[in-house]
């Protein structure tokens, strides 16, 4: 952002963040674009403007996904399933046609840059669990909409997509890192809070460029090459992001009864009993007594409250 801007536009720019409607957006931005300076130096403020008002006119908002029409302008996603990953990237890289083909969504994919104009959200299938995928508005310089920006926070895990069909890619990971740098805050354990998806591996000249990226950020960040058209790369980033997230499944089994596989309680690693007792149902924080099977432990051995479960560990509760 060039420090020359009039005190206005920042004025302008902050009750944009604020409005709570696109109308009131679209006029705000028309009106940001109206007083800026047009110089070279506020070249890239001004075509930034131009697709913001361009994508709001296009609107309704709405018209990102198939049956997400009727929420509007959703400013929070509750979270499901087993992690929520929102994909963040340059236009174009191909998080779109990633959600159109690993969940049941249907976003609209299109060579066209900055197609997808609102969050889409789909379930991705992975052994027996799911994890909530986001796609997203592509990232432009100067403007996240606000959605963007609690998602970008909240989420549990970033994806910072971008392609290996591109001769940017360097840069393109460049704006992706420092948006995910600036507005994700501290992550409490110590981890990155994002990985870095190379998408396009299909394409001419693909694994050229992934060895260049991979000598450049290979050492500090994961990076998972895909094709979104052909599937590649699609298990290693799933045991990649199940890995990341940091997550334990439990499996609840109810006194003389067989275990049931298919729908475990996903807590995060550390979980102790409690929790899993909890996660079952509010009413089982009350058990009086917990067995458990699985690798740390004798079968049907009794657990006390606080002891740590290990993922596959499958729990008994009595009421
Ligand atoms: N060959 C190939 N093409 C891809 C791949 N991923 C995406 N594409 C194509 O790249 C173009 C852009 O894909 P989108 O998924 O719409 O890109 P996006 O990141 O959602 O970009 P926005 O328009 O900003 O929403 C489309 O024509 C896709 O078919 C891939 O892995 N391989
Ligand atoms: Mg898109």
């Amino acid at each position: 952002m060039p420090a020359n801007l009039p005190p206005t536009y920042y004025k302008l720019k902050h009750q944009h963040e604020a409005a709570k409607t696109d109308s009131e957006r679209l006029s705000l931005l028309e009106e940001m674009l109206r007083i800026v300076p047009k110089h070279k130096g506020t070249e890239k403020v001004v075509s930034d403007l131009r697709k913001r008002i361009a994508v709001l006119k296009k609107g309704p908002l709405a018209k990102g996904g198939k049956g997400s029409g009727k929420k509007g302008y959703s400013e929070h996603i509750p979270k499901q399933g087993a992690g929520q990953l929102v994909m963040l990237g340059p236009p174009n890289s191909g998080k779109s046609l990633i959600l159109a083909n690993w969940t049941k969504a249907k976003p609209e994919v299109s060579p066209t840059p900055y197609t997808t104009t609102i969050p889409v959200v789909g379930m991705l299938p992975y052994q027996n669990i799911q994890f909530q995928l986001i796609d997203t508005p592509s990232l432009m310089s100067d403007f996240i909409p606000p959605n963007v920006l609690t998602l970008i926070r909240n989420a549990d895990l970033c994806l910072g997509v971008v392609s290996l069909a591109n001769d940017n890619l360097l840069d393109d990971l460049d704006s992706v890192l420092t948006v995910i740098n600036d507005h994700r805050g501290d992550v409490e354990d110590g981890s990155l809070g994002y990985i870095v998806v190379a998408n396009q591996l299909d394409t001419p000249g693909a694994s050229d460029r992934l060895e260049i990226l991979t000598e450049f950020y290979g050492d500090t960040m994961p990076i998972y090459p895909i094709s979104a058209e052909t599937g590649e790369g699609k298990e290693a980033i799933l045991q990649g992001l199940y890995k990341t997230l940091n997550i334990v499944r439990v499996y609840p089994k109810a006194p003389g009864k067989s275990v049931e596989r298919d729908d475990p309680i996903v807590l995060p690693n550390g979980a102790t009993v409690l929790d899993a007792a909890t996660g079952l149902h509010k009413d089982f924080a009350a058990f009086k007594l917990a067995r458990i099977w699985g690798t740390a432990w004798h079968d049907g051995q009794p657990v006390s409250r606080n002891d740590v479960i290990n993922d596959g560990d499958v729990v008994e509760f009595h009421l």
